[in-house]
């Protein structure tokens, strides 16, 4: 068994982990990253777009945001869709101007695992049988094999960044840990293909068929996803099928539509609201996936998560500076608190905008008279802008 030491023990290489790595690192506190997957990848994997106000400025204040001036979207507005008409919110307007940015997670992700080779502390891609073992004593370790290797890191604290089926919740015993869960009745079936964005902003669209969502990543990159079955499989879905379902339910009667080409990727999502709470058990801290999870409607995980380590962090500093435990012992609270204002409003823009089959014409009626109502009342356009862009970290 190979034994090193660190400060903080950190599992799991995705947003969460990274940023608390570099966010650690600017504080002087060192850490060890450990992840399962290989570099490719955690680099590859194709997933959230919209980053918030608050996680752009900690990007931009950790020294990681040129690349995010650079090629990221700012966007000031989203539109919402129904009834064949289009309504565009100004949220910059709405919240003194604050605005969201769209940069692909994969580049985010990219630019940070570039930052912490930079600062040449470890980070290691494919490591294999992670487990976390004394806890809630003042000596937490990390045990994990590498090409074979056991190898067993000695650490002050550990935080759990391994995302929804990482190993760090499941290591707290039951009955400390309650699980808040809510399924939904339907999944997003997301896409990637070649076509230049026809409008510069998201296009969030309540149609008869479903929900259907317009993105983008690039001049000319579309990122579109349309509502489907939880248990739907891709087989059912060729090309053809998918842009017949993404015209009819985004087209509007001004004549927008998105501008079709090659789909190049293709994947299908399940949508679930997870709580875990408390997000502290003992030295091990849970972050981002591995806390909770919502469904992508308010595109907000990615965002909770760059939330959640800026806490930890911060935290983690007062204590190394002059062992002051407060915000270590607040980190829970303060962190779910958050956390639950992010499912409130990401379960309100998932059952506002998505059909569900079994859903009687009172709620259809319902749906339609929430959007018309909200996009004609300046007190609902804030409320939906201020959560959208993001509230405050702390
Ligand atoms: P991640 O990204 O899942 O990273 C966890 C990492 O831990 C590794 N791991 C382990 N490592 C070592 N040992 C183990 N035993 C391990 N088990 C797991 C994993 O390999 C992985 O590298 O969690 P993190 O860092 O908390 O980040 C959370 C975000 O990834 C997630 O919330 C967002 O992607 C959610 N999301 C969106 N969030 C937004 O803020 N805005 C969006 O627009 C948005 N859109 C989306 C989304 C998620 C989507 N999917 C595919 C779930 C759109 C989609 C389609
Ligand atoms: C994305 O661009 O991938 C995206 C945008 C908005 C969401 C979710 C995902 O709500």
């Amino acid at each position: 068994m190979q034994t090193s030491r660190t400060q903080v023990g950190i599992v799991g290489a995705g947003p969460a982990g990274l940023i608390l790595g570099h966010l650690l690192h600017g504080h002087g506190i060192d850490s060890v990253i450990l992840e399962r997957r290989d570099r490719h990848h955690v680099i590859e994997r194709v997933r959230a777009g919209v980053l918030e106000q608050g996680t752009v400025d900690l990007l931009h204040a950790m020294g990681v945001g040129d690349r995010l001036a650079r090629e990221g979207m700012r966007h000031d507005g989203i539109h919402l869709a129904f009834g064949g008409e289009r309504h565009r919110i100004d949220m910059a307007a709405l919240t003194g101007g604050r605005a969201i940015t769209v940069y692909g997670q994969n580049e985010v992700v990219k630019d940070l695992i570039a930052a912490r080779e930079a600062t040449g502390r470890p980070l290691s891609f494919d490591v294999d049988d992670v487990s976390v073992h004394d806890v809630t004593s003042s000596r937490p370790s990390i045990r994990y094999s590498r090409d074979g290797v056991a190898h067993e890191v000695q650490c002050d604290f550990i935080a759990g960044c391994d995302g929804f089926h990482g190993v760090c919740r499941p290591s707290i015993p039951t009955e400390a840990l309650t699980l808040y869960t809510r399924d939904y009745p339907f999944a997003w079936l997301g896409i990637l293909a070649h076509a230049a964005p026809s409008l510069d902003e998201l296009v969030y669209a309540l149609h008869d068929r479903g929900f259907a969502l317009f993105s983008m990543r690039s001049s000319s990159v579309t990122r579109l996803y349309l509502q489907c079955a939880p248990d739907d499989d891709l087989a059912n879905w060729p090309d053809d099928r998918i842009w017949d379902e993404l015209l009819m339910r985004l087209s509007t009667r001004d004549g927008w539509r998105p501008a079709v080409g090659p789909i190049f990727q293709k994947g299908i999502t399940p949508m679930r609201s997870v709580v875990a709470d408390p997000m502290q058990y003992g030295r091990l801290f849970l972050a981002g996936d591995a806390a909770h999870i919502v469904p992508p409607t308010g595109a907000k995980g990615l965002n909770l998560a760059a939330a959640d380590v800026w806490r930890l962090a911060t935290a983690l500093a007062a204590y190394y500076a002059d062992g002051d435990e407060r915000d270590l012992q607040a980190y829970s609270t303060r962190g779910l608190r958050r956390a639950w204002w992010a499912q409130r409003f990401s379960w309100w823009m998932t059952s506002t905008l998505h059909r569900a089959d079994d859903a009687p014409p009172f709620d259809r009626r319902r749906q339609q008279a929430e959007l018309d109502y909200l996009v004609q009342s300046t007190a609902a356009m804030t409320s939906l802008a201020e959560n959208y862009v993001g509230l405050p970290f702390a």
